[in-house]
């Protein structure tokens, strides 16, 4: 069972991954985060860089859509989205393994240099290619950086992505990793 906490970081979630806010995630959302990262890093349309990016995507979104579009209508409504993460988050080795994935893609993705680890500018991309601000982006990156240097190590991410996920303690760091939750 989902606490309200993580109810309301959940929501907070399923509103960053519906990207074009019409109340659904879905194929087109995915789509539009795909273009955004395309643009974001100068891709060409054919270049073996995007095809790549698009598949990772296509495959993330069938993945989702096959454990939680319960309902077969082609898109994950907010029920069906809290569903899945209660699912989820009560299988501990499906969870850490959901989790671990998350957090290598958003490295493997957004980690320009190439040190492993996201600074304030990689980390603003993050935010940016689901439409958030950059001023948010650098807010919440604040909070992240546990040791204050100036950058995410993998390690911090996925302390924070627990926090995020499993903690109920409305002071803990993590809940803001996507974002307020207000
Ligand atoms: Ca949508
Ligand atoms: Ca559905
Ligand atoms: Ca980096």
């Amino acid at each position: 069972m989902l606490s309200d906490l993580q109810k309301k970081k959940l929501t907070r979630y399923f509103r960053v991954y519906d990207v074009d806010d019409d109340g659904c995630i879905a194929l087109q959302d995915f789509e539009r985060v795909v273009e955004n990262v395309r643009m974001l890093h100068g891709l060409g349309e054919n270049s073996p860089r995007h095809r790549a990016l698009k598949e990772g995507y296509l495959h993330r979104w069938e993945a989702l859509r096959k454990s939680a579009d319960v309902d077969h209508d082609g898109g994950v409504d907010l029920d069906e989205w809290l569903g899945y993460w209660d699912e989820v988050l009560s299988d501990e080795a499906r969870y850490e393994a959901e989790v671990a994935a998350v957090t290598d893609r958003l490295i493997d993705i957004f980690d320009d240099d190439g040190d492993g680890m996201l600074g304030a500018d990689e980390f603003c991309n993050f935010y940016g290619v689901y439409g958030l601000k950059s001023t948010l982006a650098r807010q919440v990156f604040m909070d992240l950086d546990l040791d204050g240097d100036g950058v995410v190590t993998r390690g911090e991410l996925l302390e924070m992505a627990h926090q995020f996920y499993r903690s109920d303690d409305p002071a803990a760091r993590g809940n803001q990793l996507f974002g307020p939750t207000g």
